[in-house]
Protein backbone atom coordinates (compact mmCIF):
# COMPACT_ATOMS: atom_id res chain seq x y z
CA UNK A 1 0.00 0.00 0.00
CA UNK A 2 2.88 2.40 1.04
CA UNK A 3 4.30 1.88 -2.36
CA UNK A 4 1.25 2.62 -4.80
CA UNK A 5 0.99 5.65 -2.79
CA UNK A 6 5.03 6.44 -3.57
CA UNK A 7 4.77 5.33 -7.57
CA UNK A 8 1.33 7.56 -7.17
CA UNK A 9 3.32 10.16 -6.41
CA UNK A 10 6.10 9.66 -8.75
CA UNK A 11 3.51 9.11 -11.99
CA UNK A 12 1.50 12.51 -10.59
CA UNK A 13 5.15 14.66 -10.25
CA UNK A 14 6.23 13.24 -13.91
CA UNK A 15 3.37 13.78 -15.55
CA UNK A 16 2.77 17.48 -14.22
CA UNK A 17 6.51 17.80 -15.75
CA UNK A 18 4.96 17.09 -19.10
CA UNK A 19 2.48 19.90 -18.46
CA UNK A 20 3.08 22.82 -20.98
CA UNK A 21 0.14 24.53 -21.70
CA UNK A 22 -3.50 25.06 -19.20
CA UNK A 23 -5.24 22.67 -21.09
CA UNK A 24 -2.67 19.79 -20.32
CA UNK A 25 -2.77 21.01 -16.47
CA UNK A 26 -6.50 21.39 -16.39
CA UNK A 27 -6.16 17.44 -17.53
CA UNK A 28 -3.57 16.52 -14.99
CA UNK A 29 -5.88 17.85 -12.32
CA UNK A 30 -9.03 15.79 -13.22
CA UNK A 31 -6.52 12.85 -14.28
CA UNK A 32 -4.86 13.10 -10.30
CA UNK A 33 -7.06 15.59 -8.02
CA UNK A 34 -10.42 15.26 -10.13
CA UNK A 35 -13.25 13.86 -7.72
CA UNK A 36 -12.79 10.48 -9.39
CA UNK A 37 -9.53 10.84 -10.11
CA UNK A 38 -6.37 8.62 -9.13
CA UNK A 39 -5.91 10.41 -5.44
CA UNK A 40 -9.45 9.69 -4.42
CA UNK A 41 -9.21 6.37 -5.83
CA UNK A 42 -6.23 5.52 -3.85
CA UNK A 43 -7.64 6.74 -0.18
CA UNK A 44 -10.86 4.93 -0.94
CA UNK A 45 -8.32 1.76 -1.28
CA UNK A 46 -7.49 2.64 1.64
CA UNK A 47 -10.53 1.72 3.10
CA UNK A 48 -9.59 -2.20 2.66
CA UNK A 49 -6.25 -1.76 4.33
CA UNK A 50 -5.33 -3.69 7.85
CA UNK A 51 -6.82 -1.29 11.03
CA UNK A 52 -2.78 -1.05 12.18
CA UNK A 53 -1.53 0.42 8.96
CA UNK A 54 -4.61 2.81 8.34
CA UNK A 55 -3.36 6.14 10.86
CA UNK A 56 0.35 5.62 8.86
CA UNK A 57 -1.55 5.32 5.30
CA UNK A 58 -3.83 8.14 5.82
CA UNK A 59 -1.50 10.07 6.46
CA UNK A 60 1.30 9.54 3.73
CA UNK A 61 -2.18 10.00 1.55
CA UNK A 62 -2.98 13.49 3.17
CA UNK A 63 0.98 14.38 2.93
CA UNK A 64 0.18 13.71 -0.95
CA UNK A 65 -2.68 15.38 -1.24
CA UNK A 66 -1.28 18.47 -0.18
CA UNK A 67 1.91 18.09 -2.01
CA UNK A 68 0.05 17.43 -5.41
CA UNK A 69 -2.28 20.67 -5.03
CA UNK A 70 0.71 22.44 -3.96
CA UNK A 71 2.56 20.97 -7.16
CA UNK A 72 -0.58 22.54 -8.92
CA UNK A 73 -1.15 25.83 -7.81
CA UNK A 74 2.65 26.93 -8.84
CA UNK A 75 3.02 24.83 -12.00
CA UNK A 76 -0.83 27.17 -12.87
CA UNK A 77 0.74 30.63 -11.64
CA UNK A 78 4.22 29.80 -13.29
CA UNK A 79 1.73 29.77 -16.17
CA UNK A 80 0.21 32.72 -16.00
CA UNK A 81 2.50 34.79 -15.34
CA UNK A 82 4.74 33.26 -18.22
CA UNK A 83 2.24 33.68 -21.17
CA UNK A 84 3.86 31.63 -24.06
CA UNK A 85 5.44 33.90 -26.83
CA UNK A 86 3.48 35.56 -29.42
CA UNK A 87 4.07 34.03 -32.49
CA UNK A 88 6.35 35.33 -34.73
CA UNK A 89 5.42 35.25 -38.62
CA UNK A 90 8.97 35.36 -40.28
CA UNK A 91 7.42 35.89 -43.42
CA UNK A 92 5.73 39.39 -42.74
CA UNK A 93 7.64 42.64 -43.69
CA UNK A 94 9.26 44.25 -40.82
CA UNK A 95 8.74 47.37 -39.69
CA UNK A 96 10.18 50.66 -41.29
CA UNK A 97 11.39 52.41 -38.86
CA UNK A 98 12.17 55.53 -41.40
CA UNK A 99 15.48 56.91 -42.38
CA UNK A 100 16.96 60.14 -41.84
CA UNK A 101 18.26 62.93 -44.77
CA UNK A 102 20.08 66.21 -44.88
CA UNK A 103 18.43 68.53 -43.60
CA UNK A 104 17.27 71.19 -46.23
CA UNK A 105 19.26 74.41 -45.35
CA UNK A 106 22.46 72.17 -45.00
CA UNK A 107 21.94 70.60 -48.82
CA UNK A 108 21.69 74.28 -49.96
CA UNK A 109 24.96 74.76 -47.81
CA UNK A 110 26.93 71.90 -49.31
CA UNK A 111 25.54 73.07 -52.92
CA UNK A 112 26.02 76.89 -52.95
CA UNK A 113 30.24 76.16 -51.49
CA UNK A 114 30.33 73.44 -54.32
CA UNK A 115 29.55 76.16 -56.74
CA UNK A 116 31.97 78.81 -55.55
CA UNK A 117 34.88 75.99 -54.50
CA UNK A 118 34.39 75.54 -58.77
CA UNK A 119 35.23 78.99 -58.94
CA UNK A 120 38.49 79.24 -57.44
CA UNK A 121 37.01 79.86 -53.88
CA UNK A 122 38.42 78.11 -50.53
CA UNK A 123 36.63 77.87 -47.68
CA UNK A 124 37.42 79.92 -44.50
CA UNK A 125 35.05 80.93 -40.79
CA UNK A 126 35.34 82.53 -37.79
CA UNK A 127 33.79 82.51 -34.67
CA UNK A 128 29.97 83.15 -33.41
CA UNK A 129 30.89 85.23 -30.49
CA UNK A 130 32.47 87.66 -32.17
CA UNK A 131 34.62 90.85 -30.20
CA UNK A 132 33.40 94.74 -31.39
CA UNK A 133 36.82 94.82 -33.67
CA UNK A 134 35.80 92.31 -35.83
CA UNK A 135 31.88 92.80 -36.07
CA UNK A 136 32.24 97.12 -36.38
CA UNK A 137 35.81 98.98 -35.77
CA UNK A 138 37.74 97.08 -38.79
CA UNK A 139 34.89 96.89 -40.95
CA UNK A 140 34.40 100.91 -40.99
CA UNK A 141 31.38 100.53 -37.95
CA UNK A 142 32.27 103.47 -35.73
CA UNK A 143 31.86 103.39 -32.07
CA UNK A 144 28.49 105.70 -31.64
CA UNK A 145 27.05 104.21 -35.15
CA UNK A 146 23.60 103.25 -34.89
CA UNK A 147 24.89 99.65 -35.86
CA UNK A 148 26.45 98.86 -32.82
CA UNK A 149 23.09 99.84 -30.83
CA UNK A 150 22.24 97.35 -27.69
CA UNK A 151 18.40 97.10 -29.31
CA UNK A 152 19.89 95.67 -32.63
CA UNK A 153 22.93 93.31 -31.04
CA UNK A 154 22.83 90.15 -29.00
CA UNK A 155 25.50 91.72 -26.27
CA UNK A 156 27.30 88.91 -24.21
CA UNK A 157 28.67 90.90 -22.05
CA UNK A 158 32.57 92.10 -21.76
CA UNK A 159 35.61 89.77 -21.43
CA UNK A 160 39.41 91.37 -20.41
CA UNK A 161 37.42 94.80 -21.26
CA UNK A 162 36.61 93.54 -24.47
CA UNK A 163 33.00 94.04 -25.03
CA UNK A 164 31.52 90.45 -26.92
CA UNK A 165 28.55 90.00 -29.12
CA UNK A 166 27.05 87.43 -31.27
CA UNK A 167 27.72 88.37 -35.22
CA UNK A 168 24.88 89.72 -36.75
CA UNK A 169 26.51 88.99 -40.04
CA UNK A 170 29.44 86.60 -41.95
CA UNK A 171 31.47 90.01 -43.27
CA UNK A 172 33.43 89.62 -39.70
CA UNK A 173 35.46 86.83 -41.38
CA UNK A 174 36.58 88.95 -43.96
CA UNK A 175 38.64 90.78 -41.19
CA UNK A 176 39.70 87.60 -40.25
CA UNK A 177 40.86 86.57 -43.08
CA UNK A 178 42.97 89.21 -44.02
CA UNK A 179 44.66 89.24 -40.13
CA UNK A 180 45.11 85.47 -40.98
CA UNK A 181 46.45 85.46 -44.67
CA UNK A 182 48.26 87.40 -47.06
CA UNK A 183 46.71 88.41 -50.05
CA UNK A 184 45.94 87.63 -52.69
CA UNK A 185 43.22 85.36 -52.01
CA UNK A 186 39.61 84.45 -52.64
CA UNK A 187 37.52 82.96 -49.77
CA UNK A 188 33.95 81.74 -48.63
CA UNK A 189 32.86 81.77 -45.74
CA UNK A 190 29.28 80.01 -44.53
CA UNK A 191 28.18 80.48 -40.85
CA UNK A 192 25.56 81.47 -38.46
CA UNK A 193 24.40 85.06 -38.02
CA UNK A 194 22.40 86.63 -35.05
CA UNK A 195 19.92 89.60 -34.81
CA UNK A 196 16.78 90.24 -32.56
CA UNK A 197 14.86 90.72 -35.33
CA UNK A 198 11.01 90.11 -34.51
CA UNK A 199 10.09 86.65 -36.21
CA UNK A 200 7.40 86.57 -39.10
CA UNK A 201 7.71 84.61 -42.77
CA UNK A 202 11.31 86.08 -43.64
CA UNK A 203 12.86 87.23 -40.63
CA UNK A 204 14.25 85.20 -37.96
CA UNK A 205 16.79 85.92 -35.10
CA UNK A 206 19.60 83.41 -36.30
CA UNK A 207 19.75 82.69 -39.91
CA UNK A 208 22.50 81.58 -42.53
CA UNK A 209 24.81 84.00 -44.15
CA UNK A 210 27.63 82.69 -47.27
CA UNK A 211 30.12 85.88 -47.42
CA UNK A 212 32.34 86.00 -50.12
CA UNK A 213 35.81 87.89 -50.56
CA UNK A 214 38.26 88.76 -53.03
CA UNK A 215 41.52 90.68 -52.72
CA UNK A 216 44.10 90.89 -55.43
CA UNK A 217 45.71 93.77 -57.25
CA UNK A 218 43.18 95.73 -59.81
CA UNK A 219 39.86 94.80 -58.66
CA UNK A 220 36.97 96.15 -59.99
CA UNK A 221 33.06 95.87 -60.04
CA UNK A 222 33.02 94.18 -63.41
CA UNK A 223 35.19 91.07 -61.08
CA UNK A 224 32.53 91.03 -58.66
CA UNK A 225 29.80 91.06 -60.92
CA UNK A 226 30.96 88.56 -63.22
CA UNK A 227 31.31 86.09 -60.40
CA UNK A 228 27.87 86.71 -59.12
CA UNK A 229 26.83 85.89 -62.70
CA UNK A 230 29.16 82.85 -62.58
CA UNK A 231 27.55 81.30 -59.01
CA UNK A 232 24.36 82.27 -59.99
CA UNK A 233 24.66 80.22 -63.22
CA UNK A 234 26.35 77.51 -61.75
CA UNK A 235 23.60 77.08 -59.10
CA UNK A 236 20.28 78.48 -60.75
CA UNK A 237 21.08 77.54 -64.09
CA UNK A 238 22.62 79.05 -66.99
CA UNK A 239 20.14 81.36 -67.82
CA UNK A 240 20.23 82.88 -64.58
CA UNK A 241 20.18 86.97 -64.27
CA UNK A 242 21.72 89.16 -61.54
CA UNK A 243 21.34 92.46 -61.04
CA UNK A 244 22.51 95.11 -59.04
CA UNK A 245 21.10 98.12 -57.02
CA UNK A 246 22.60 100.84 -55.53
CA UNK A 247 22.70 100.69 -51.71
CA UNK A 248 24.92 101.45 -48.79
CA UNK A 249 27.03 99.52 -46.52
CA UNK A 250 30.12 100.62 -44.39
CA UNK A 251 32.47 98.18 -45.65
CA UNK A 252 32.08 98.64 -49.29
CA UNK A 253 31.92 101.52 -51.59
CA UNK A 254 30.50 101.50 -53.55
CA UNK A 255 27.94 99.08 -52.27
CA UNK A 256 24.93 97.11 -53.90
CA UNK A 257 21.99 94.96 -53.07
CA UNK A 258 22.17 91.73 -55.42
CA UNK A 259 19.11 90.12 -56.96
CA UNK A 260 18.88 87.14 -58.70
CA UNK A 261 15.84 86.56 -61.10
CA UNK A 262 15.23 82.79 -60.71
CA UNK A 263 11.79 80.77 -60.79
CA UNK A 264 9.78 81.03 -57.91
CA UNK A 265 6.37 78.24 -58.25
CA UNK A 266 6.80 77.90 -61.90
CA UNK A 267 7.50 82.20 -62.60
CA UNK A 268 10.78 83.80 -63.12
CA UNK A 269 11.57 86.44 -60.43
CA UNK A 270 13.76 88.62 -58.86
CA UNK A 271 14.66 87.68 -55.74
CA UNK A 272 16.99 90.16 -53.20
CA UNK A 273 19.93 87.66 -51.85
CA UNK A 274 22.28 89.82 -50.03
CA UNK A 275 24.45 92.96 -50.14
CA UNK A 276 27.79 93.63 -51.93
CA UNK A 277 30.44 95.78 -52.84
CA UNK A 278 34.22 96.89 -53.47
CA UNK A 279 36.14 96.48 -50.08
CA UNK A 280 36.09 100.26 -48.80
CA UNK A 281 39.72 101.44 -48.39
CA UNK A 282 39.12 101.89 -44.40
CA UNK A 283 38.68 98.29 -44.10
CA UNK A 284 42.10 97.51 -46.21
CA UNK A 285 43.68 99.78 -43.77
CA UNK A 286 42.65 98.32 -40.72
CA UNK A 287 44.38 94.47 -41.50
CA UNK A 288 47.00 97.03 -42.56
CA UNK A 289 46.95 96.42 -46.60
CA UNK A 290 47.66 99.59 -48.52
CA UNK A 291 44.50 100.34 -50.46
CA UNK A 292 47.07 102.04 -53.48
CA UNK A 293 48.13 98.46 -53.98
CA UNK A 294 45.22 96.08 -53.22
CA UNK A 295 41.37 95.88 -54.31
CA UNK A 296 38.78 93.85 -53.44
CA UNK A 297 35.31 93.17 -53.81
CA UNK A 298 33.13 91.14 -51.80
CA UNK A 299 29.60 89.77 -50.72
CA UNK A 300 26.84 88.40 -48.17
CA UNK A 301 24.03 86.67 -48.99
CA UNK A 302 21.01 85.25 -46.65
CA UNK A 303 21.12 81.61 -47.20
CA UNK A 304 17.55 80.84 -45.73
CA UNK A 305 16.37 83.35 -48.32
CA UNK A 306 18.07 81.68 -51.64
CA UNK A 307 16.26 78.03 -49.83
CA UNK A 308 13.10 79.50 -49.41
CA UNK A 309 12.96 80.52 -53.01
CA UNK A 310 14.75 77.75 -54.55
CA UNK A 311 12.43 75.12 -52.87
CA UNK A 312 9.37 77.21 -52.83
CA UNK A 313 9.52 77.84 -48.45
CA UNK A 314 6.31 80.09 -47.66
CA UNK A 315 7.94 80.46 -44.19
CA UNK A 316 11.36 80.78 -42.28
CA UNK A 317 9.95 79.49 -39.62
CA UNK A 318 9.14 75.68 -41.67
CA UNK A 319 13.20 75.37 -41.46
CA UNK A 320 13.60 75.34 -37.92
CA UNK A 321 10.52 73.98 -36.33
CA UNK A 322 12.14 70.56 -37.23
CA UNK A 323 7.93 69.24 -38.23
CA UNK A 324 9.16 65.74 -39.88
CA UNK A 325 5.81 66.69 -42.35
CA UNK A 326 7.79 69.36 -43.78
CA UNK A 327 11.31 67.69 -43.47
CA UNK A 328 10.74 64.60 -45.12
CA UNK A 329 9.27 66.60 -48.21
CA UNK A 330 13.25 67.29 -49.51
C1 LIG B 1 24.68 92.28 -44.64
O1 LIG B 1 24.56 91.53 -43.65
C2 LIG B 1 26.03 92.57 -45.20
N1 LIG B 1 27.06 92.05 -44.32
C3 LIG B 1 26.13 91.99 -46.61
C4 LIG B 1 27.38 92.43 -47.34
C5 LIG B 1 28.52 91.64 -47.33
C6 LIG B 1 27.40 93.64 -48.01
C7 LIG B 1 29.67 92.04 -48.00
C8 LIG B 1 28.55 94.05 -48.70
C9 LIG B 1 29.68 93.24 -48.69
P1 LIG B 1 22.10 92.64 -44.92
O2 LIG B 1 21.87 93.14 -43.54
O3 LIG B 1 21.32 93.28 -46.01
O4 LIG B 1 23.62 92.74 -45.34
O5 LIG B 1 21.81 91.08 -44.93
C10 LIG B 1 22.12 90.28 -46.05
C11 LIG B 1 21.02 89.26 -46.30
O6 LIG B 1 20.78 88.49 -45.12
C12 LIG B 1 19.66 89.85 -46.62
O7 LIG B 1 19.57 90.22 -47.96
C13 LIG B 1 18.76 88.69 -46.32
O8 LIG B 1 18.80 87.74 -47.38
C14 LIG B 1 19.42 88.07 -45.13
N2 LIG B 1 18.77 88.49 -43.86
C15 LIG B 1 18.89 89.66 -43.21
N3 LIG B 1 18.16 89.66 -42.07
C16 LIG B 1 17.57 88.46 -41.99
C17 LIG B 1 16.69 87.80 -41.03
N4 LIG B 1 16.30 88.39 -39.92
N5 LIG B 1 16.28 86.54 -41.32
C18 LIG B 1 16.69 85.91 -42.42
N6 LIG B 1 17.51 86.43 -43.35
C19 LIG B 1 17.95 87.69 -43.14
Amino acid sequence: MINAINELRAAAIKSLDAAVDPSTLEQWRIEFLGSNGKLKEAMARLKSAPREQKPELGRLANELKVALETEFAAAKSRMSADPPAASVDVTLPGVDLGSGSRHILTRTIDEIIEAFARMGFSVADGPEVEDEWHNFTALNIPEGHTAREATDNFYMGEHAGIKRLLRTQTSTVQIRALEAQKPPLKIVAVGRVYRPDTHDATHFSMFHQIEGLCIDRALSMVDLKTALIQFAGAYFGKDAEVRMRPSFFPFTEPSAEVDMKMEVRGQLQWVELGGCGMVDPHVLQAVGLDPEEWSGYAFGLGIERIAMRRYGIADIRWLYENDARFLRQF
